[in-house]
């Protein structure tokens, strides 16, 4: 019997790594290559095996230790018969110690080589998506570092620089589908001599079962993953799957982060490229939680997973990036904002003998005025009338700040999803130009070329679905205003006007608002003021 201490090994670059998990305990008899701790840097995750069997007696690491290598995990009482085969095991780590001297008194200068960086074996998925590409030409980048980010289905790997070097060329570009063997970039290796002869032999001595890269393991980890997806063919299967954290979208620094924050990932609405979880969704998830809990209450039930295939045939189509990020936009307004809603209707019949009336200037000048355009200086008339509804909340809920210009965004159909493109400065324009930016923004929105600054800054949103149909429907606020109109489409109604019912045109308004914002009284102030201004025009100034 002898006792042995065991290190932490060669970490394939890594300076210092997180214990995650210790496996064993102390009293635990252990077998050679049995895993006792596991370790995790921001790349990769390791197993970190036992190189003997043997009686667990001490721990010398906690969770949540840093660790690097040559660092005490345990100590082992090792077995006669283990201590038989220590000679040649001792001769193989010997050689590696050799060869780490040789490398320390290295002193030959840096020489470079060009190398490939190939998509290595992707454990039986026969395509991975590109989600990110995380070096650009001409950045130096170190052994293990990320250079690109891949997603199958479920799982999602870096692929890591084999070596320290200056990315050349890359030869793949975001949403590439690729294959093993597929060419990734050129590389140029900053080596000296005596580390490339040193790497060749500790190769050799990998063998060793103490030393495992990050690389293999990370490929280890997708291939498992993908055989999961693989062995899921029924589809109940692959519905509860997707409830764990480890099948939803997401790398693995927002992986570590999720663990350490305790959140389960699988709560997270993604707003990344195929359902893919952005560090930015978790920190709105924490935020929501915290800032939440006293209103909403600590936990939102999930909706049951069903197979609607046991129903009939279906399609599983992934949400495109914008209908993703509409979701959840929409989601965190309703989850933050206790709205209320209130209907009005104003006689616009006045006002459509006056558009009426511009229907030969408007072909003159080719430009289509629609009722939207009156509505539009209408709320910018009432925003000024009624401040409350030109706020927002700060962030912490504690001020309202108050805004002194009128942009306003309007809600565009598109057949890529939803877009609110925002007019500024409503209050000093007319209706002409009003009605051109309108045309303008609203064709832009849908034919995608809508700039991010044309989309920010909104103090109010219209939502018309006019020109569609319906009576009336309950938009939610698009925080973090206060306030969202929604506009139905207008209808001849029978009105009592002196002493007898004439016919009117009709147009359904419903208002909803941010009740710690704005509260009712100010609301139905706000409301009759669109409806007075639609209903007598002379209020404005067109
Ligand atoms: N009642 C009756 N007719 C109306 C109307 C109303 N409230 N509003 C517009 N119309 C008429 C227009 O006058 C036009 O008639 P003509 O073709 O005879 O001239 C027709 O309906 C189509 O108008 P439009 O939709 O092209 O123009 P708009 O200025 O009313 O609206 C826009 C522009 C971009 C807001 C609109 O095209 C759109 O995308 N609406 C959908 C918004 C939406 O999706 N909201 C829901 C968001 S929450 O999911």
């Amino acid at each position: 019997m002898a006792n042995e201490k065991i290190l932490i090994p060669d970490l394939g670059g890594a300076d210092g790594v997180e214990v995650i998990e210790i496996s064993v305990s102390v009293g635990d008899k252990i077998d050679k290559d049995q895993t006792i701790i596991v370790v995790e840097s921001d790349k990769a995750s390791m197993d970190i095996p036992s190189p003997e069997p043997g009686e667990v007696i001490s721990i010398s690491v906690n969770e949540g230790d840093e660790v690097k290598e040559g660092d005490i995990i345990l100590e082992l009482s090792t077995s006669s018969e283990v201590e038989e085969l220590s000679p040649s095991k001792q001769t193989q780590t010997e050689e590696v110690k050799e060869d780490i001297i040789d490398y320390e008194t290295a002193s030959s200068p840096p020489k470079t080589n060009t190398e490939i960086v190939l998509v290595p074996d992707l454990g039986g998925a026969d395509k991975v998506e590109l989600i990110e590409v995380l070096v650009g030409v001409g950045e130096r980048v170190n052994e293990g570092d990320g250079i690109i980010l891949m997603e199958s289905d479920k799982a999602s790997m870096e692929l890591p620089s084999p070596f320290t070097g200056v990315i050349l060329s890359l030869e793949v570009k975001e949403g590439d589908l690729l294959a093993e063997g597929d060419k990734v970039a050129d590389l140029e290796v900053l080596v000296s001599q005596n580390e490339k002869s040193s790497k060749s032999k500790s190769d050799e001595a990998e063998q060793v079962p103490v030393i495992t890269s990050p690389e293999t393991l990370k490929d280890n980890e997708f291939i498992e993953q993908t055989k999961e997806i693989q062995e899921e063919t029924k589809p109940e299967k692959k519905i509860v799957a997707q409830q764990n954290s480890k099948d939803v979208h997401a790398g693995p620094a927002v992986r570590k982060l999720a663990r350490e924050l305790g959140v389960d990932l699988s709560k997270i609405n993604a707003s990344g490229s195929r359902g893919r979880i952005a560090k930015q969704d978790l920190y709105d998830y924490v935020k929501n939680q915290v800032s939440g809990s006293s209103s909403v209450g600590n936990a939102i039930p999930n909706v049951p997973a069903i197979d609607f295939s046991q129903f009939g045939d279906i399609l599983v189509e992934p949400m495109s990036k914008l209908h993703n990020i509409t979701a959840t936009n929409m989601h965190r307004s309703w989850l933050n904002v206790p709205h209320v809603t209130q209907f009005d209707e104003a006689d616009i019949t006045d006002l459509e003998i006056f558009r009426s009336s511009l229907k030969e200037e408007m072909k003159k000048r080719e430009i289509k005025i629609t009722p939207l355009a009156f509505i539009m200086k209408a709320v910018a008339h009432s925003l000024l009338s009624n401040p409350s509804f030109n706020t927002s909340i700060s962030e912490d809920g504690k001020s309202i700040i108050h805004k002194k210009y009128v942009n306003i965004g309007m809600a565009v159909d598109t057949p890529a999803g939803l877009m609110v493109p925002v007019i500024r400065d409503v209050d000093r324009k007319g209706l002409w130009e009003l009605s051109k930016e309108i045309i303008d923004l609203a064709t832009k929105a849908k034919e995608r070329k809508l700039k991010p600054i044309e989309m920010q800054g909104g103090c109010f949103t219209i939502s018309s679905l006019g020109g569609i149909g319906g009576t009336g429907f309950t938009p939610i606020v698009n925080t973090p205003e206060v306030g969202i109109l929604g506009v139905s489409k207008l209808t001849i109604k029978p009105v009592f006007v002196d002493g007898e019912f004439v016919p009117r045109k009709i147009l359904p308004l419903s208002l909803s608002y941010d009740h710690r914002a704005v509260n009712g009284g100010d609301a139905g102030r706000f409301m009759t003021s669109i409806v007075d201004t639609l209903q007598e025009l002379k209020r404005l100034s067109l």
